[in-house]
């Protein structure tokens, strides 16, 4: 934060930065993972950011939150079992308990602190936690993957920070590998996959990645995150058997849970691939 009260995120080697303009600096520890900040702002109320990188604010976590659930649990034909690695602000796991045929959601996150944080700045992003159908696991995702009983889950979630430190081995083959083995037939997994416009070759990598694991179908999504690195993010998802352009469309124009972002327009739009990622992802 600076002197006037402006804190900036400068986007490694894209010569840009985002700044929000802070009123007050509420909390800041150094947990056994991370630096762990929470800050209020004039206009986007109150922002996390992790090792100084911005994770969550108020205003626009709901595209990211809804991007990151709904379209891989409309795709799934009846997800009964996620785990979601990561996500320890818990607003994924908010808009997958919203999902009826849920049975049963294993959040794993490394860091307990993120989510006592989550929870104290942060209670409508937690307003989930106490759902009897949501058991929070504080582990290391990639283990926990490794050492899931194959074919136990519907859908896995990676809502993860940037592939760098602890984040990097939730973007290699071999946990690609072992999410394959976790998935049961129909199964679908999906993990942030960064800035198609910085990251290109993240996303390319991370398609390559999964077809070498065996999935069939791979598809990213992309949405707008004004506070994330240049503004334009994306998710990947992979299908171990069918493919990611259906989906139960039906299922979406009736939901009984309110979405502010998501819709079924929305989700044929965010699989539109741009023109200059053509050649790179089909
Ligand atoms: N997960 C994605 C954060 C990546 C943001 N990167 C950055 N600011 N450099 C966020 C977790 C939300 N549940």
């Amino acid at each position: 934060m600076d002197k006037r009260g402006w804190y900036t995120e400068e986007w490694a080697g894209a010569g840009a930065a985002i700044s929000l303009k802070v009123t007050e600096k509420v909390h800041d520890e150094q947990s056994p993972y991370q630096r762990i900040e929470i800050y209020e702002t004039e206009t986007f109320g109150t922002l996390m950011t992790l090792d100084g990188l911005v994770m969550v604010t108020d205003r626009d976590n709901f595209i990211y939150h809804e991007m990151m659930s709904h379209p891989a649990l409309f795709t799934h034909h009846k997800p009964r079992r996620v785990l979601i690695i990561g996500g320890g602000d818990c607003g994924t796991l908010r808009e997958v308990l919203r999902h009826d045929a849920i049975l049963e959601v294993d959040q794993v996150e490394i860091d307990e602190r993120v989510t006592r944080v989550s929870e104290q700045f942060f209670p409508e992003l937690c307003s989930a936690n106490a759902d009897p159908r949501a058991r929070l696991h504080f582990a290391d995702g990639i283990q926990w993957t490794k050492e899931s009983s194959p074919g136990h889950y519907d859908v896995i979630i990676v809502d993860s920070t940037d592939p760098v430190g602890p984040a990097a081995g939730l973007f290699s083959a071999s946990f690609y590998a072992d999410c394959y083995r976790a998935l049961n037939a129909g199964g679908i997994l999906v993990g942030q996959s960064e800035s198609p416009l910085f990251h290109a070759d993240l996303i390319k990598g991370m398609h390559g990645g999964l077809r070498g694991a065996n999935f069939l179908d791979i598809a990213t999504l992309f949405f707008p995150q004004c506070t994330y690195p240049s503004g334009w993010w994306s998710a990947t998802m992979a299908a171990k058997d069918r493919a990611l352009s259906n989906f139960r469309e039906e299922d979406v124009e009736n939901r009984r849970f309110p979405t502010r972002y998501y819709n079924h327009g929305i989700h044929h739009g965010a699989l539109a691939v741009p023109e200059f990622l053509f050649k790179t992802l089909m």
